[in-house]
């Protein structure tokens, strides 16, 4: 039997005319956020349509096409859980999965599953606006078209709104330039000269996979990050067995782990393990697979200065090992945060790049670019010609993608005003003031720093099981109140102070030089650990959904 839509509650909500299409619900975004969320709302019977504004499916693995790009996450902890079908078919090739790859395995499960029909591509939203007296939202596309819809879903991506340098001249190079997220089809590299601007995790793929494809290699670094080795490798059909038959303990592994990776954090307390045996504890982690150094190290490390200080002079000494010049081994160590307190690129070869007689770095902090101009860049030291510019230069993060729409609650409220010095949430699940605006995996939740498919998997679940009670008490609309609203929120800014991150400068803390009034701190993302965000989440569901207001 068809489960009752919640438009069947009210069918003054199938008004509309001419052109205006109604669901009972939109999902905006078909990545893999997205696609789980289809998947979820197609099994309860829903009538629902996801709008993704790209030509195809995939999100971020569909656009970031770069030559490097790849998945930091282990490959096995990366794929969905939640279809026994999907773990018993796909096969990944490596253990850290090429974005080519990543790419065949959505269109695979898109297409074991059914869910293109329900996608319509094309589809670039520009406004929703919500009815107060209908309890109906209206998503007006790019192209005039029109839906309604009484719950609108937003699975809009973490990094999907990519941001170029404000450099005087950008538009005048008379080559081919591109944000790595828009990487052209069909580029040649070969005997080009090219610059890479940014090096964080974006830039530190490009730079290691081009520097010997290319005629010359300019990198225009404004600060260094912490890098690490990758250390991935081939998956074996035998390997690949063998993670098929332990899936089960794979995912509980990564549930019971604060980044909801394999990796979780040595249980030891820093100071207590002697510090030959830490360096020996790193000397492991440094040669293994994966985000361990940062994830399954000593706690104190992303917690205090001291032990920070340590292990970042153990990570500066090996950058020193690997850079043959140490004028540039130097340039290439962070000197204004220790490790882990950004965002931390793996790399493979990155710093042996910088050993090939065809790559220069160029350090901006001492000699800053004064302009981009016909020919290429020129810094205060000298002018650089260039036949391609790639701007690695990152993301308006977490809400970008929400701000390019134009989102109108109750009274008109604009949800680009109300986050204009930070996002305002309910557990990174609502705002107030949007009823029936749910974001899956959206900021202040804990998809936000943690491996992504593991969190949304639970946000998809936990935001199903909200609909699924407001459906039963027999409503149509829910809203948090102002006070959980203001009471998350302060919790996100409180559990900042908690760790080191509270003084990075990268998309972490929403600081971006190119974006107008994002040069102090956003608290974007929830830093208690997933284990903690579930624990939270499953007790609110427990106390009848605490702070949200039902009607
Ligand atoms: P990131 O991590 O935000 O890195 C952007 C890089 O671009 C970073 O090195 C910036 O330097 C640099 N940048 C930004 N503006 C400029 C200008 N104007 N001039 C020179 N350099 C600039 O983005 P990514 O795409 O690398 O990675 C994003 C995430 O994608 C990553 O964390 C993974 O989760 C996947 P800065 O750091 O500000 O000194």
């Amino acid at each position: 039997m068809k489960a009752k839509g919640i438009d069947q509650m009210d069918p003054s909500a199938k008004e509309g005319s001419g052109a205006i299409r109604h669901h009972d619900y939109v999902i905006l975004g078909a990545g893999l956020c997205g696609m789980y969320g289809l998947y979820r709302l197609l099994e309860i019977d829903a009538d629902v349509v996801v709008l993704e504004s790209h030509e195809d499916l995939g999100g971020t693995w569909f656009k970031n096409r770069y030559p490097g790009c790849r998945f930091d996450s282990e490959s096995y902890t990366y794929g969905y859980s939640f279809s026994p079908e999907v773990l018993s078919e796909w096969s990944w090739s490596e253990h850290f999965a090429s974005q080519p790859e990543t790419l065949s395995y959505l269109n695979y499960v898109a297409q074991r599953l059914d869910l293109r029909k329900h996608i319509q591509f094309g589809s670039q939203v520009s406004s929703a606006v919500f009815d107060d007296e209908l309890t109906l939202w209206t998503v007006t596309l790019v192209d005039g078209r029109r839906f309604t819809c009484r719950v609108l879903l937003a699975a809009l991506g973490l990094l999907s709104a990519p941001v170029k340098p404000r450099i005087p001249g950008v538009e005048t190079f008379a080559g081919s330039s591109f944000h790595t997220y828009d990487w052209p089809e069909g580029v040649k590299l070969d005997g080009k000269r090219v610059a890479v601007i940014g090096t964080g995790s974006t830039g530190v793929q490009v730079i290691s996979s081009i520097a010997a494809d290319v005629d010359s290699l300019v990198v225009f670094q404004l600060k260094p990050n912490w890098c690490a080795p990758l250390n991935n490798s081939p998956i074996t059909t035998a390997e690949m067995e063998q993670i098929r038959g332990s899936y089960t303990d794979i995912f509980s592994r990564c549930d019971a782990t604060p980044g909801g990776f394999v990796h979780g954090p040595d249980p030891r307390s820093f100071w207590e393990v002697p510090p030959e045996e830490r360096r020996a504890l790193w000397e492991k982690l440094y040669a293994a697979p994966g985000f361990g150094i940062w994830l399954g190290n000593f706690r104190e490390i992303l917690q205090d200065e001291d032990a920070n200080a340590e292990f970042s002079a153990y990570i500066a000494e090996k950058i020193c090992e690997r850079v043959d010049d140490p004028q540039v081994a130097a340039k290439l160590i962070p000197k204004d945060h220790g490790f882990g307190v950004n965002r931390v690129p793996l790399e493979t070869n990155y710093y042996e790049a910088y050993n090939r007689s065809n790559v220069e770095l160029v350090d901006l902090e001492h000699t800053p670019i004064i302009e981009i101009n016909e020919t290429g860049i020129r810094t205060t030291h000298r002018q650089f010609d260039f036949d391609i510019i790639v701007y690695a230069t990152g993301f308006d993060a977490i809400t970008g993608s929400y701000d390019r729409i134009d989102v109108r609650g109750v009274g008109g409220i604009s949800l680009r005003e109300k986050w204009a010095d930070g996002p305002l949430t309910y557990l990174g699940v609502q705002v107030a003031g949007f009823p029936n605006f749910m974001m899956l995996g959206g900021p202040h939740s804990a998809s936000v720093a943690t491996n992504f498919p593991r969190a949304i998997e639970f946000s998809v679940k936990w935001v199903s099981g909200l609909i699924a009670y407001m459906r039963g008490r027999g409503c149509n609309r829910v809203e948090p109140t102002e006070e959980a609203e203001a009471e998350w929120t302060d919790h996100i800014r409180e559990l900042y102070q908690r760790q080191l991150l509270r003084n990075s400068t990268s998309w972490f803390t929403g600081r971006n030089p190119n974006i107008d009034g994002h040069d102090k701190t956003r608290y974007l993302i929830y830093t208690g650990g997933a284990p903690r965000y579930r624990k939270t989440l499953n007790e609110v569901a427990n106390d009848e959904y605490r702070g949200f207001h039902f009607s």
